[in-house]
């Protein structure tokens, strides 16, 4: 019995490899229910008493080497597994695929409007979108029967006993402006606003616009004119021309409806400007000395200029789109055609 226990330890002690399955081989052989170090126990418990005496030690440490070195072998191949498995990252490969996202194109449009005021001093102001009556409508001298006042022009909202509304433009935000500071007053709102309209191509339930407001001493229609030349020529180009028409809003007067040279055919006639050669972009007028009044400015001291855009007409412009639906819908096969920096 120790001779077959001598060689079975040689066996054990002489016995190496990295491969997983010689390994399992080895555990099964010398250590499994059937195997060789099993078995010497099974004829152990046959041995005579004193026989027994010097066979025990030498088993008991058989099957404690044959453990060790499987639990050596065990632990080597892992660790060399795992190495394995980090060399064979492919460290070149292109992540999986993710889209960037781009601006929304009113996003592209607001934000090139914002710089170009910016440019020349203007800050912006925001604001809330719903409005009480005194800052969307009273405030700006709408008469209490104008048509904007009706149901089926604003969206309004009852809460208790007060009346508000989805504000209609942000001019809402520069009456705020005006109430809360004095003279020189210069700034822009760009934001959404609500119409109650139903929805086509040339229609929308809310669009965007950017208001201006130039409150100061001895601000002229001279200064509007130059002001939004200035801004024409920088969002439509160098060559760009304007043209004012008379108009009327209840907050400006006199109030004007201000054209570009048709960005296409620069004047020329074509199917885009109804060949008439010119586009038309933007309301605008002298603050009404009763607003002024309204804001606690004083209209003998102070005088200014406005002006109001949608942004989408100047994006249908630049763009060429012509339904204002493909801005809301957020269908990426349209979203994704836009680039720009702002
Ligand atoms: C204050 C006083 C006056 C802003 C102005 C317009 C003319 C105008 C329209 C253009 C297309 C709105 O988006 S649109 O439908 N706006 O024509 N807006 S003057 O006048 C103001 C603003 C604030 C305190």
């Amino acid at each position: 019995m120790i001779e077959k226990i001598n060689t079975i330890a040689d066996e054990i002690s002489q016995f190496f490899t990295d491969n997983a399955e010689e390994l399992e081989q080895f555990r099964i052989k010398f250590l499994g229910s059937k195997g060789l170090i099993k078995q010497l126990f099974e004829e152990f418990k046959a041995l005579p008493k004193e026989e027994k005496k010097t066979v025990g030690k030498p088993l008991n440490e058989l099957k404690q080497s044959a453990q060790q070195k499987y639990d050596d072998l065990k632990q080597k191949i892992s660790a060399q597994q795992q190495q394995n498995s980090f060399q064979n990252i492919d460290v070149t490969r292109p992540e999986f695929p993710f889209e960037p996202g781009s601006r929304h194109p009113l996003s592209i449009i607001k934000n090139e409007i914002i710089e170009i005021f910016n440019r020349i001093g203007y800050t912006v102001s925001e604001g809330p979108e719903i409005e009480d009556d005194w800052h969307n409508f009273t405030a700006l001298n709408f008469p209490p029967e104008h048509p904007a006042r009706d149901m089926q022009d604003t969206f309004f909202i009852e809460k208790g006993e007060t009346e508000y509304a989805l504000r209609t433009h942000t001019s809402s935000v520069q009456v705020r402006v005006m109430e809360n500071s004095q003279p020189p007053i210069r700034t822009i709102s760009p934001g959404r606003v609500y119409r109650n309209e139903a929805i086509s191509a040339r229609a929308h339930c809310f669009f965007h616009q950017v208001e201006g407001l130039y409150i100061d001493k001895n601000v002229s229609f001279a200064d509007l004119k130059q002001t939004l030349l200035y801004f024409a020529k920088e969002m439509f180009g160098e060559k760009t021309q304007i043209r004012l028409r008379p108009s009327y809003f209840p907050f400006t007067e006199p109030s004007a409806e201000m054209d570009v040279s048709c960005t296409i055919c620069e004047g020329k006639g074509c199917n885009v400007c109804k060949y008439t050669g010119w586009l038309e972009i933007l309301g605008c007028g002298m603050v009404d000395p009763n607003v002024l009044k309204n804001c606690n400015i004083d209209p003998s001291t102070y005088s200014g200029f406005a002006f109001g855009m949608g942004i989408e007409r100047i994006a249908q412009l630049k763009y060429k789109v012509n339904d204002l639906r493909l801005y809301s819908e957020n269908d990426i096969r349209f979203l994704k055609q836009f680039t720009g920096e702002v």
